[in-house]
């Protein structure tokens, strides 16, 4: 199904594609866009959409309203039992293990709140834009329960353990500022132009080959799993599929006869 198909299918998310770059809108402000069942089963169905679709070689998250995602749904999972819960921790890491492997960029424009699984989403990313009123945290510890969207596993590997475990183990919010300095957010930018800097730096990156990209992602995602030696051997074979490209070619020829290369993504 296209992704003008799919998109009239969902409940709680927006979607536009232009100059090729999905932009994916998760649209229930009135909860601070807090991640519900339907919420996670549109975000499940655009990104096996966009997964298909070559027309599409880039991906912006974010949120409407003042919440990028202020988290799991708290008044649905108040009802939730031990196997109902793990279900549906088991569909939000599906989803973001989903985002995480797509071999296209995705960066999460992170406009608001973006508290628990709205934090682990923005982990699930490639990268993070957030604008002056993004707001980052993980309260879980506060209700009870633990980060299981993935935060136990991606923030200590993005921000390294001791910051991770601090977050963790206090809950505590984090502004856009505080964000940049531990290396969990990459820019920071005024809320009005939080769109236009995430489609400029995507547009950066879809000038060069979108294969090659994707390949780098596998090798950045997979190697950051292994010891250096499997890695390197990652690289040499992820590498070796980039010099099978069409792409490899043309990048190249562009380079020799002083000319911008025009890339096919093939
Ligand atoms: N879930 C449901 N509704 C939420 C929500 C959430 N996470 N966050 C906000 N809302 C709703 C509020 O209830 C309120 O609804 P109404 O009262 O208007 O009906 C509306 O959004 C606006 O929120 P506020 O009125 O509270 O707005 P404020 O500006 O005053 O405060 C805030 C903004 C983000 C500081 C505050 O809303 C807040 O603290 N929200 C909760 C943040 C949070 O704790 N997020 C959840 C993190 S836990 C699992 C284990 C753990 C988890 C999941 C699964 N398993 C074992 C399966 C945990 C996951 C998490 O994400």
């Amino acid at each position: 199904m296209s992704i003008l198909e799919i998109s009239s299918q969902l409940i709680n998310v927006l979607v536009t594609v232009e100059d090729e770059i999905a932009l994916v809108k998760i649209n229930r402000p009135k909860a601070l866009n807090a991640l519900n069942n339907d919420t996670l089963s549109d975000l499940n169905k655009i990104f096996d959409c966009i997964a298909e679709d070559d027309s599409v070689r880039g991906v912006i998250i974010t949120g409407e309203g003042k919440g990028f995602v202020a988290g799991a749904d708290i008044v649905q999972m108040q009802g939730y039992k031990s196997i109902e819960g793990r279900k549906y921790a088991a569909l939000a890491q599906m989803i973001f293990n989903k985002i995480e492997n797509l071999e296209k960029p995705v960066i999460s424009a992170v406009n608001g709140y973006a508290l628990g699984g709205g934090c682990e989403l923005s982990l699930s990313c490639d990268i993070r834009i957030a604008s002056t009123k993004a707001v980052f945290g993980q309260p879980e510890v506060g209700l009870g329960v633990i980060p299981c969207f993935g935060g136990t596993q991606r923030l200590p590997r993005l921000i390294g353990s001791g910051i991770a475990k601090e977050l963790i183990y206090t809950g505590r919010q984090v502004k856009a500022e505080e964000a940049l300095y531990v290396g969990l957010v990459n820019k920071v930018v005024e809320p009005e132009l939080l769109i236009e800097e995430a489609k400029n730096m995507m547009k950066t990156i879809l000038k060069n080959a979108s294969l090659a990209i994707g390949f780098a992602k596998v090798a950045i995602n997979r190697g950051l799993e292994m010891d250096i030696d499997n890695g390197l051997e990652l690289e040499k074979d992820m590498a070796a599929l980039s010099f099978a490209t069409d792409d490899k070619d043309e990048g190249m020829r562009a380079f020799v006869e002083k000319r911008p290369a025009v890339f096919k993504n093939k």
